[in-house]
């Protein structure tokens, strides 16, 4: 194995060192990624700096008009050829679930420290095969993290500190909701997030996967066991055709349909270790709600409620308020004492889904520094996919209880 990239750097320049990172991919991943690489230095102090080396898609021209406009020095078309470059130190990887694997390896291999794109992988075997890799990779200092980018919302980062600081008690009930629409309409056209051979599963894996490491990781307990039920509601949709949205359907009701092979709803209930229950529901049909990633954890002293579409928000109870004045409270998490905040705006001014994306690539940049675990690791995000798993194998045995 080539020597780990930490290594590198602090043989090789003094002062603030730079992280070269190669990334694959560029839509929509690969545009908050790249942001968060650009916006991450300018607004907090990092001990390595980022520098946007090069994009890689297997379309040079794509990737070349993606490389101007989001920022990147370079261009490749094969990741192969990226990794094998001396002037990159960092792959992140932005790409379907099916590239996760064979990149992450190779890239481990190489002595690259990575990112990449939950879910982790398309398979339990994929993912346990990742996790080990990037277990042997840390010992020569090489390290990799998963993207569960919601961890670092800091309405969210506080949540995990009020758990942590014991202001809910014992954990007994999570409710954790991730309701998208945009596939509401039957003639929205079938993209890769569609079929199972790219994306490993639909609305489970791709949003779902969001709410089974957020209510781990906020109440430090793991999901045991599950019993689910997924369904698919549109069967075949528009093989391309420009699709108008709701109402307006362009010219996709007349194009050529293909098949469904994911779900498009998974509703599963869930046993903590801890002893707490879950109940989770993750779906792209629930018409009108565009990005409501929702959670709430009650537990025998107090509870927080969380939704993504009031990102600033953290409602928190406290049951041991004065009877006259309790309720929920509505914390408005924008003050500098706020996990990241500080580094932005004034109090009250807000911050966006794109901000979880720089605080990710802060605290993954600090890691590297540091030579710290970055978390979600592999193991982390590997144990998420064995949740994905037990869900898809509940569902398809007649939602009998399956342990994760
Ligand atoms: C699905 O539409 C999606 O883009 C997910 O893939 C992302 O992980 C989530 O952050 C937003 O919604």
């Amino acid at each position: 194995m080539e020597k780990s990239a930490t290594k590198h750097f602090h043989e090789k320049v003094s002062g603030t060192a730079s992280l070269r990172v190669g990334m694959v991919g560029y839509a929509f991943m690969g545009a908050a990624h790249s942001h968060a690489w650009r916006t991450a230095p300018r607004f907090f102090d990092l001990p390595l700096k980022p520098e946007l080396t090069a994009i890689c898609g297997r379309n040079r021209e794509a990737a070349t008009e993606a490389a101007a406009r989001m920022g990147w020095d370079s261009v490749e078309t094969d990741w192969r050829d990226l990794i094998a470059r001396d002037d990159i130190d960092l792959i992140d990887i932005c790409t379907p679930g099916n590239t996760h694997r064979e990149i992450a390896l190779a890239a481990l291999a190489a002595g690259k420290h990575v990112l990449c794109e939950k879910p982790l992988a398309n398979t339990v075997d994929e993912a346990n095969e990742m996790a080990e890799a990037a277990v042997r990779a840390a010992e020569q200092g090489v390290l990799a993290m998963c993207g569960f980018s919601y961890r670092r919302t800091p309405a969210l980062s506080l949540a995990r500190r009020f758990v942590e600081e014991g202001r809910l008690g014992s954990i007994r009930h999570v409710r954790a909701q991730y309701l998208q629409d945009w596939l509401s309409d039957e003639n929205a056209p079938l993209t890769w997030r569609l079929d199972r051979e790219k994306a490993g599963s639909g609305a489970l894996g791709d949003i779902g996967a969001h709410s089974i490491d957020l209510a781990q990781w906020i109440t430090g307990q793991s999901i045991e066991g599950v019993s689910a039920l997924t369904h698919t509601f549109v069967g075949e949709r528009p093989v391309g055709g420009d699709f108008v949205g709701l109402g307006g359907h362009g010219d996709a009701a007349n194009a050529e349909k293909g098949p469904v092979t994911v779900d498009d709803a998974a509703i599963f209930s869930a046993r903590f270790s801890g002893g707490a229950l879950g109940v989770f529901e993750a779906t792209r049909f629930a018409l009108g709600r565009k990005n409501a990633m929702r959670i709430e954890v009650n537990g025998s002293l107090g509870s927080i409620s969380f939704d993504f579409e009031e990102s600033n928000i953290l409602n928190y109870y406290d049951g041991r308020d004065d009877a006259e004045a309790i309720g929920f409270r509505r914390i408005i998490a924008t003050e500098p004492e706020h996990p990241y905040v500080g580094r932005w705006w004034p109090t009250g001014h807000g911050l966006g889904y794109e901000h979880n994306f720089t605080h990710q690539v802060v605290d993954l940049v600090n890691n590297i520094a540091e030579g710290s675990q970055p978390r979600p690791s592999f193991s982390d995000a590997a144990q998420v996919q064995q949740v994905l798993d037990a869900v898809e194998h509940s569902a398809a045995h007649d939602s009998r209880w399956q342990s994760a």
